[in-house]
């Protein structure tokens, strides 16, 4: 597949003059939630800085400088190695900014790439993107709006130095809905202290995830727990679960403190999980780009350990891994073709 041209160069200083006409925002909150949705929070400008982001990273050869890379997961509880390109899960890439000469920021120590078991030598964060450091400084500017006007948002002394770019899309014929598994952000304890240790987004920073191309629905657990007085042990169980859709061109941003296990009735406790648990939508892509403020860093990606165990790639593994990239592209490409729903 060929790589597409883009047809309008990009100017820095055009988006930064755009970004200042912020448009009143479509706003939706949610019962007993701090999180937040932003319909339409993208202007023109930026949303063609947004689909860049996805189409260079679609259109490119696989595994080139700005293609999207393969790697080796084993997730919690599997035995075996998979392609990203083949599980069903959602394929994920990893940018930060620039932390030194080699290093970027990461976000993986908590809850993210050593829960996907991602194998060492694959586990790869890129620096970001001109067109997605601009997104991130979008967003900013968008919370310190929001901030002013709408009080949402205490604490806004961060930067978005994180991006992770979420593709959710059938892989192959017949590939299972399953997406993305209940889980929190941030990791707490019982007792609301945030577990420095265990995490790798900064302390009370929210996730802020933009969606571009089709719809999805985020789901929301939420979990009480109560301490068993025989045992003394506590143990998360689900209360009820809801879902909101997310758009294209939306904003959803995820407040930490509804992460943070809060006091309901004497004894219990309550929290909220969040996941795409299903993707049903067979013939969509939608893809999320999810900024995050995080104190972890890596190493810039080299490249230099690939191709890494042999043994992943077999011929069966490398035809299935080009044709679940064809099918992303072939989606990417008909999303132009018919309204993102
Ligand atoms: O796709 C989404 O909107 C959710 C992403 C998410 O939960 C995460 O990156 O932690």
């Amino acid at each position: 597949m060929p790589y597409l041209n883009m047809s309008v160069p990009l100017s820095r200083e055009r988006l930064e003059v755009d970004t200042m006409r912020i448009r009143h925002p479509r706003l939706r909150t949610f019962f007993q939630q701090k999180s937040f949705l932003v319909q339409n929070v993208l202007t023109p400008k930026e949303m063609q800085a947004a689909n860049i982001v996805v189409k260079t990273l679609t259109m490119n050869k696989m595994n080139s400088k700005d293609g999207l890379r393969m790697s080796f997961d084993k997730p919690l509880g599997s035995t075996r190695y998979m392609s990203n390109f083949e599980r069903p899960a959602v394929l994920r890439q990893y940018f930060g900014l620039k932390a030194g000469p080699e290093l970027v920021y990461a976000y993986g120590s908590g809850s993210g790439a050593k829960t996907v078991g991602t194998h060492p030598d694959y586990d790869c964060t890129r620096e970001m993107t001109e067109e997605m450091a601009i997104l991130a400084k979008c967003i900013e500017k968008r919370l310190h709006y929001l901030r002013k006007h709408c009080h949402l948002m205490p604490n806004l002394t961060f930067s978005l130095n994180h991006c992770t770019v979420l593709f959710y899309f059938h892989k192959k014929k017949g590939a299972s809905n399953k997406m993305l598994a209940f889980h929190t952000d941030n990791v707490y304890s019982v007792n609301g202290k945030f577990l420095h240790g265990k995490n790798s987004q900064k302390e009370n920073t929210p996730t802020c995830v933009v969606t571009i191309g089709g719809s999805r629905f985020l789901q929301f657990e939420r979990q009480v727990t109560s301490v068993n007085p025989k045992t003394g042990r506590r143990k998360w169980m689900r209360s009820f679960v809801k879902s909101i859709e997310l758009h294209d061109n939306s904003l959803f941003v995820l407040d930490p403190s509804d992460e943070c296990p809060e006091k309901f009735l004497l004894n219990t406790l309550f929290r909220w999980r969040h996941g795409v648990p299903s993707f049903r939508k067979k013939q969509r892509v939608s893809v999320a780009l999810v900024f995050r403020s995080v104190t972890d860093v890596t190493l810039l990606d080299s490249m230099s350990n690939r191709p890494g165990p042999s043994d992943f790639q077999n011929e069966p593994t490398m035809k299935s891994i080009a044709e679940a990239h064809r099918t992303l592209q072939e989606l990417f490409i008909g999303w132009n073709d018919h309204p993102c729903t």
